[in-house]
């Protein structure tokens, strides 16, 4: 089930998630629709606040090509492990922050624990577009978004610019 995105401002974009206590079948179809959710708006990545679920849980995909196979990842209470203390810069986008891209700076690679569908506990180093997206996403499970890391004129702007978005998508209905 596609279920609808929050889009900024939203207190429960700003709350700090809670722990999963079980990967439960509920959970397991949560993850499914955070998948579909993903894949349809589109997007790489996914995180259970922005469809208004504050538990700590991540869908992401940050394959490219359209010849690569899709590669899905559900991850229950990431935790990064290991940062690099090299740097990297992208362009970031945020599904709950519509056609608003802006430059951030994380650490290059990261290294990430979670408890995957199986219950299990894994870990896996990501580099590139993964380790951004995984360090965005996970950010989001604290209540923190991408506008955070810019200066408060340019954050304001993002802002003021969503809260129009909102007033005209309800006036549309
Ligand atoms: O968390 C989110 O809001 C999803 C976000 C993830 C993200 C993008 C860029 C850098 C870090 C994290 C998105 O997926 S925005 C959409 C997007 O980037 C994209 C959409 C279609 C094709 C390729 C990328
Ligand atoms: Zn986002």
């Amino acid at each position: 089930m596609i279920r609808p995105i929050l889009i900024h401002p939203d207190p429960r974009l700003k709350k700090l998630c809670d722990p999963v206590a079980e990967v439960s079948s509920d959970m397991g179809k949560l993850a499914e629709d955070m998948l579909q959710t993903m894949y349809d708006a589109p997007g790489i990545g996914l995180a259970a606040p922005q469809i208004g679920v504050t538990k700590r849980l991540i869908v992401m995909d940050c394959v490219k090509g359209e010849n690569e196979a899709p590669r899905p990842l559900v991850l229950f209470n990431p935790e990064i492990t290991w940062s690099s203390e090299e740097l990297s810069t992208y362009e970031e986008g945020c599904l709950s922050i519509p056609d608003q891209y802006a430059e951030v700076q994380r650490p290059a690679e990261v290294r990430v624990r979670w408890i995957g569908l199986d219950g299990k506990l894994q870990e896996e180093q990501f580099s590139g577009l993964w380790a951004t997206c995984v360090q965005h996403e996970i950010d989001h499970l604290n209540g923190k978004l991408f506008i955070d890391y810019l200066g408060p004129l340019k954050r304001q702007l993002i802002t003021r610019k969503m809260e129009k978005l909102k007033r005209e998508r309800a006036r549309q209905g």
